[in-house]
């Protein structure tokens, strides 16, 4: 298919957490990173969520342009000033968004596809949804298009030119860590060298065996804990164990410590992932970015009620299990992965046990396989390339 022009406009619905709009920011950065010439608009319902994770950022401005991406706030009362617009030939709802019903007959009247891009899942289920078309009464050519692991599906969003940044990060993982620990290095050991350390961004959960785990560990470590729900979940394990508070941030249990910093612009978050020994993420976004870190890491899948997310954990074992190349620690691995996500129903109180030991034990192993699924991916090409090719194909 051809389109009259190449601009694209996003729609992004904020709903819960940071996912959405830090997701959809970041599909419209690295679209206009692959073709700087064309206009890439973000229309988004709410700017208070990317404010937070994106700086520069101004909650107030209804219309910014940030790293290249015009950047529009939908409000129903002020919606005059937005259908005047030219709409652009193609729109992406991003993550499922509908185009918002006060500007839907607007873009209408120019749009020429509509591409509607679902969520990040291993599941079987999406990837037989990919590529198909979604009738609609305008007549409008509608496709889903469905992110995923397999090359029966969209890939995973990667910016171009992954490779020097993976490249750049890592000829420069002392600088990175000490940007990360400098405002609480009057705390910390100055010498770091042989404590390992970890990034946790999780949704609530009890940490309670992750502390204790991590007391009677081989190795020091350091928690680098972000976000509201890690924090409080991880403050209130704390309260079980003699904790020695060296400031509002900071931590100590035995050998370890625990750091609890403000959430970090999106790109340092990256690279935080990067330079860690291993790392807690959530959601799908920084599942994706987990994977591309190349770093051992536990999945806190958000919660879908009645264990839901346990069906998503399970397909993402199964993509991960081609990369393994240890039956044994791999089966620990899936384990804890399962009672990591494991949430209270109303006819299941008794969690799995979990046990972190055959986790830290083998960084190396893990390692290995998380960067082989991600080097298949970025040889897959991820979401862009594929979104082009599947332009031109229909
Ligand atoms: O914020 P999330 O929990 O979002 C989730 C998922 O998107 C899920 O699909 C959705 O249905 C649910 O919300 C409502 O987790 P996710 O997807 O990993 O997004 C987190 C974003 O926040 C990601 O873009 C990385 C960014 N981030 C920072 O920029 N700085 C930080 O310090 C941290 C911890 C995260």
């Amino acid at each position: 298919m051809k389109l009259k022009n190449n601009n694209i406009d996003i729609f992004c619905q904020v709903v819960d957490n940071f996912g959405d709009a830090g997701f959809s920011f970041r599909l419209a950065k690295f679209l206009k990173r692959t073709k700087p010439q064309r206009q890439i608009r973000l229309f988004i319902n709410e700017l208070k969520t990317l404010a937070q994770i994106i700086p520069g950022v101004n909650p107030e401005r209804p219309m910014q342009n940030i790293e290249g991406v015009d950047i529009i706030v939908i409000i129903d009362q002020e919606v005059k000033r937005i259908t005047h617009l030219q709409f652009a030939s193609l729109a992406i709802e991003s993550l499922s968004s509908p185009i918002p019903e006060v500007i839907r007959k607007h873009v209408h009247k120019d749009v020429e596809l509509i591409i509607t891009l679902e969520h990040l899942s291993g599941e079987k289920i999406f990837e037989s949804m990919h590529g198909l078309p979604v009738p609609n009464r305008q007549g409008i050519p509608r496709y889903l298009m469905a992110q995923g692991f397999s090359n029966k599906s969209a890939g995973i969003l990667i910016e171009p030119n992954i490779q020097k940044t993976i490249n750049d990060v890592n000829n420069s993982r002392q600088k990175w860590r000490n940007k990360f620990l400098q405002p609480y290095s009057s705390f910390l050991p100055s010498d770091l060298s042989q404590i390992k350390m970890g990034s946790i961004f999780s949704y609530e959960h009890d940490f309670e065996i992750l502390l204790t785990n991590v007391k009677s560990g081989d190795d020091d470590m350091l928690l680098i804990v972000l976000g509201d729900q890690s924090q409080v979940s991880m403050k209130t394990a704390l309260q079980y164990e003699q904790t020695f508070w060296l400031s509002e941030e900071v931590a100590k249990i035995g050998n370890n410590y625990l750091v609890f910093p403000e959430l970090m612009p999106q790109e340092d978050y990256d690279n935080l992932l990067m330079v860690m020994d291993f790392n807690f993420v959530r959601g799908e976004d920084s599942l994706a970015r987990a994977i591309l870190s190349g770093k051992p890491f536990l999945w806190h899948s958000y919660d879908q009620g009645d264990n839901y997310q346990l069906v998503k954990v399970e397909a993402f074992l199964e993509v991960l299990i081609k990369c393994q190349d240890s039956v044994q620690v791999f089966t620990q691995y899936v384990q804890l992965m399962r009672a990591y996500n494991w949430r209270k129903t109303k006819t299941d109180n008794d969690p799995p046990p979990e046990n972190y030991f055959h986790f830290f034990k083998n960084f190396a192993t893990i390692h290995n396989w998380i960067n082989k699924l991600r080097q298949d991916l970025i040889l897959q090409g991820g979401l862009i390339p594929c979104m082009e090719q599947f332009i031109e194909s229909i």
